[in-house]
């Protein structure tokens, strides 16, 4: 099963490059997306490592000069109309090489550093040469990959609590969430925009799976109101509708810190401000971000200060974290376990991204049920952070099962596990190499 998989997953890989970099999705998603390259280049390290380097250094050409990572990368050699929303409609300004209308003006979980330390270790693990080599992609990127989280902690902080608040869902990277529910049902839908503007999505995947039209219409306002304000986050509490404080976005911030403090030591810098500064955020999301009452972690909206009251995989993140109190530790294990996620040990599948048992779980509309292998991928690594590694081994089994009956979707029915949503997808075949690779233990997980 394993020799199978593996080529198959290669040969997705193959087949999504782009010249210089990856798409996730052929048909659906013809650009380069920021969280999905850092999921990508962690697999393409094993079978095309200089494919992996590129692939981020291309997203990083195109940083803005506040460390903003773009959420998108637009190909200048896809048409405008094969994506929406595309360059035209963000207009993003040119800015230091880059021509107007590159990227859009949001950014994506900053995985980033976790993948570079990723493909460095992969490439260090083949000897002295490769390791050098693999050092000086790092050079290039540590100062890139410091500015991104300067960004993130500074203007981002619009809650003044150390935490990082996303302004669109489609920054958190579980777009359709039932985690922002609460937080968007304040944001004004101008259902008059959908006539304006034609839906792309509907015509290449099935509409039962996507956002439905008062979401979609709320996504365009929202960027509406960001690009408007020249994507400038001075001020955004006073005059946008969505800010929101994730634990899941935050948890791969205050991880990224913790590879960052491994990529410093590589390249001659000073770790320790990155182990204080991943001790700051944990400590912000422990304190912040949950819910003693329920012991979850929840997304909290900063306009009116309240926790989500959905349980969404989200929740599950922040035990990728190796300071976060041990009861925090041990209460995600027991929500992971409980009927709500139903670790394999109960279901044979990976976790779903929303609440089983919530009246609102949709079996097919992303986001909102269906499983996804990049953050199950995320919960094994918090797994074995903490030493839970029998649990880690039988989700990793999971995965690789799943994959390997379904094929590389972008995600899976949480029932039935038949692949839904866009076929040869690229982070399902890229993660699909590292777990089969099965490298486990990330350098900081704590002691056995
Ligand atoms: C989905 O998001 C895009 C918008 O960014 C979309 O729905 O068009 C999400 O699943 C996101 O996490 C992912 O990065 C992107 C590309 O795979 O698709």
């Amino acid at each position: 099963m394993s020799a199978d998989l593996w080529k198959s997953a290669a040969s997705v890989l193959d087949g999504n490059w782009a010249h210089d970099h990856m798409v996730p999705s052929r048909r659906l998603y013809p650009h380069q997306w920021s969280w999905d390259a850092a999921f990508i280049a962690i697999g393409l390290a094993y079978v095309n490592p200089t494919r992996a380097w590129r692939d981020l250094r291309s997203l990083f050409e195109a940083q803005w000069p506040d460390g903003r990572v773009p959420h998108i990368v637009f190909d200048p050699l896809t048409a405008e109309g094969d994506y929406f929303p595309g360059p035209a409609f963000w207009d993003v300004p040119a800015y230091g090489n880059r021509p107007a209308r590159g990227s859009t003006g949001l950014v994506q979980p900053p995985m980033h550093a976790i993948a570079a330390w990723e493909v460095y270790r992969r490439a260090a693990s083949h000897g002295a040469r490769c390791a050098h080599e693999a050092g000086e992609q790092l050079k290039w990127l540590y100062p890139r990959l410091v500015a991104q989280q300067e960004y993130l902690t500074g203007r981002r902080d619009t809650g003044g609590r150390g935490l990082a608040s996303i302004v669109h869902p489609w920054e958190s990277g579980l777009d359709n969430s039932p985690s922002w529910d609460a937080a968007m049902s304040g944001v004004p839908a101008d259902l008059g925009l959908l006539d304006r503007y034609r839906r792309r999505d509907l015509q290449v995947a099935d509409a039962a799976h996507r956002p439905t039209d008062v979401d979609y219409a709320r996504y365009l306002g929202l960027v509406i109101n960001y690009r408007d304000g020249g994507y400038e986050d001075a001020g955004l509490a006073h005059r946008h509708a969505f800010l929101v404080e994730c634990p899941s976005f935050n948890a791969i911030l205050a991880a990224a810190e913790l590879a960052l403090v491994h990529i410093a030591a590589v390249v001659g810098a000073d770790p320790m401000i990155h182990r204080r500064r991943a001790r700051r955020i944990t400590e912000a999301i422990s304190t912040h971000l949950y819910d003693e009452r329920t012991a979850t972690f929840r997304s909290r909206d900063v306009r009116t200060g309240t926790l989500s009251p959905a349980r969404c995989v989200s929740g599950l993140m922040p035990l990728l974290l190796p300071d976060l109190p041990r009861e925090q530790a041990e209460a995600i294990m027991a929500e992971a376990a409980s009927p709500r996620f139903g670790l394999p040990g109960t279901t044979g599948l990976p976790v779903p991204s929303y609440d089983r048992t919530a009246p609102g779980f949709d079996t097919l509309r992303y986001w909102r049920g269906p499983i996804w292998i990049n953050v199950n991928w995320l919960l094994r690594r918090g797994m074995l952070v903490h030493g839970y590694r029998g649990e880690a081994e039988d989700l990793r089994e999971a995965m690789v099962r799943l994959v390997h009956d379904s094929g590389h979707y972008e995600y899976f029915h949480p029932e039935t596990g038949a692949g839904i949503g866009a076929p040869m997808f690229s982070w399902t075949a890229a993660l699909s190499l590292d777990l089969l690779a099965d490298r486990s233990v990330p350098a900081y997980a704590k002691a056995a």
